[in-house]
Order: structure tokens, then C-alpha cells, then sequence
């Protein structure tokens, strides 16, 4: 099948252009059955290889396809949101500089290279196993933050969260999203808000988005709203006293720019302190055989 599997780390070289063609395509250049049927089959396999229930991700699958999201309750237990809170608190020191960041919200970037407590939200099971049905393997962790959006907010701008890739939509998602409801998510705390649906528009002018379309993602702490990088949303209004805490994960194709500069942001120490999966997710990891490569080899050595 694909002989050059096995040397799947390496790229460049001497014969580099040997093994692509090999691998990746026909004489007349279409890519080779064999690739896009072991591509479908990672991503067939998915729950058996992530250990969960093949009809779960299935059943979430098509719900995430016809509306764009889903609401997976109660997908970890209130205490460990409780104790990633603890930990995230003491790291929200500034509250938003723009409108879409929200001046009465505060944000933590670079999560990683400051706590390590939100990396079983990252690489949570049921979440990789969706993500594994939607992108091609090795896809990526684009970015990572805790929001916390304290009383008297307003609605952040409506936005897609795969926008920035300048590519005419309706299109497939680039990227995913995952938000965690750290603390209980209600009509009024700021609930994250959603258009069913709006994954399949075409271009729009936020200007002529209809607002009340828009759905609160109401559900109890340790729950998880997914969606695709094509829905709108934002996050909503907090017309209520207490702040309302999420954690969120961006994910992208293995072929997609990350938002957060992870090369940079997450030092080589901090990285060897995660998951393999983990690091994968930040880059230590390559989509064969010539995007993310080091020195012509897959950039999980660095970690050695
Ligand atoms: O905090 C939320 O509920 C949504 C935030 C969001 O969509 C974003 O900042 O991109």
C-alpha cells in the first residue's frame, strides 16, 4: 500500500520527489485512491481508536453537520471545573483592549506555557474523536484561552471562527471549536450564543445578520458546546451579577496557520510537560510529507 509509510517522520532529501509521487499521486497527477481511502479509514475508526461510543460520535456528527453545533452536557464532572478555575483565576490579569475581545472580559493566551489544568479539555476523548471525522490527521490546536465574561458585558460582534481564512464561504470548515462551560451557562451570564445553521451561508455582511436567530448554548458546568469554524456566533450579553467563566479550544486542518504562534508562545520545556497527543495538537507533529517539518524530519525529535 503506502510503502513509504513507515519513513512517514522523514521528508526531503535525496529521492524526496520519488517517494511523494509514489505516495501521493497517479502518473496524471490525481492523488491516489489508496491515500483517500486511508484517510477515510482514520477517520472511520475514530471512536474505536479514542475509546468511545462509535454511535455517540456518530449521532454527534449528524447533528453537528445539519446544525452547525452541538451541546454535549455534562461531558466532565463540576469538580474538575472547579478546579480549573481555581487554577485559571489567579492567571486573568487584563480585561479585553477591543470590542471582539470585550472590555468587560478577561482572556488568558498562552495557556499552556502558564497551567497545565486545561490540557484534558484539549485532548479530551469525544472531542479528538470528532475532530478526527472532520480534518485530516495531525490536525492542529490553533488556540487556547480561558474567558471569563463579568457582569454588565455587552454582546461580543458576531464572527465565524475560521474568518480570517480568506476563502469565499460556503465552504467546509477549516477549523472547530470547543467551549467549555467552566461555570453554569445561563439566558443571562453571558451564554455563548449561535445561529443554528449559519455554518452553510454563504458570504454575509454582519450588518444584515438577523440577531434573533441567535440561540444562548444554556447548559450546566463541565458541559461542552462544538462547533464548526462556519457557524456564527459570539459570546452573550452578561446582564447578571456573577461572571461567567469558559474555557475554549480552537482546532484547525493540519494545512491551516494556528492563530496562537505556538512555536513561540510554548517553550520546548513546557511542551516535553504534555501529552504526546498534546504536543501533536501544538505542532510537534506533521502532515506528511512536507508541512511542519524540521531540518527534513518530523519535529517530535525536538522533543527526544
Ligand atoms: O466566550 C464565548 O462564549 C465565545 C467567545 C468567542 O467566540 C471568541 O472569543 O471567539
Amino acid at each position: 500500500m503506502l510503502e513509504a509509510r513507515g519513513t512517514g517522520s522523514e521528508t526531503g532529501g535525496p529521492g524526496r520527489n520519488a517517494v511523494t509521487e509514489r505516495v501521493y499521486t497517479n502518473p496524471d497527477g490525481t492523488v491516489k485512491a489508496e491515500l483517500a481511502a486511508e484517510r477515510r479509514a482514520a477517520a472511520s475508526d475514530a471512536a474505536e481508536r479514542r475509546n468511545v461510543d462509535r454511535e455517540l460520535v456518530d449521532a454527534l456528527m449528524r447533528a453537528l453537520h445539519g446544525e452547525g453545533y452541538v451541546i454535549v452536557p455534562e461531558l466532565l464532572p463540576r469538580e474538575d471545573m472547579e478546579r480549573i478555575k481555581a487554577e485559571a483565576l489567579p492567571l486573568l490579569h487584563f480585561e479585553g483592549r477591543t470590542e471582539f475581545e470585550g472590555f468587560r472580559t478577561r482572556r488568558v493566551y498562552s495557556v499552556i506555557e502558564k497551567t497545565l489544568a486545561l490540557n484534558p479539555l484539549v485532548e479530551h476523548p469525544l472531542i479528538l474523536a470528532l475532530l478526527d471525522r472532520l480534518f485530516m490527521p495531525n490536525y492542529l490546536l490553533s488556540q487556547l484561552q480561558a474567558i471569563d465574561v463579568l457582569p454588565g458585558e455587552v454582546r461580543q460582534p458576531l464572527h465565524h471562527d475560521d474568518g480570517f481564512y480568506p476563502i469565499p464561504r460556503p465552504r467546509p470548515p477549516i477549523g472547530a471549536a470547543v467551549i467549555w462551560a467552566i461555570d453554569d451557562f445561563t439566558q443571562d451570564n453571558g451564554a455563548t450564543q449561535l445561529i443554528p445553521k449559519s455554518h452553510l451561508w454563504g458570504d454575509v455582511q454582519v450588518a444584515d445578520i438577523d440577531t434573533d436567530a441567535l440561540v444562548p448554548a444554556v447548559m450546566p458546568s463541565g458541559s461542552a458546546v462544538f462547533f464548526l469554524g462556519t457557524l456564527w456566533h459570539c459570546a452573550g450579553p452578561n446582564r447578571s451579577d456573577a461572571s461567567r467563566m469558559a474555557a475554549t479550544a480552537q482546532y484547525c486542518e493540519p494545512w491551516a496557520r494556528q492563530q496562537e504562534n505556538y512555536s513561540l508562545a510554548i517553550s520546548r520545556q513546557r511542551a516535553r510537560l504534555c501529552s504526546e497527543t498534546v504536543q501533536g495538537l501544538l505542532g510537534y507533529s506533521m502532515l506528511f510529507p512536507f508541512i511542519g517539518f524540521v531540518n527534513g524530519r518530523d519535529p517530535k525529535r525536538l522533543l527526544a
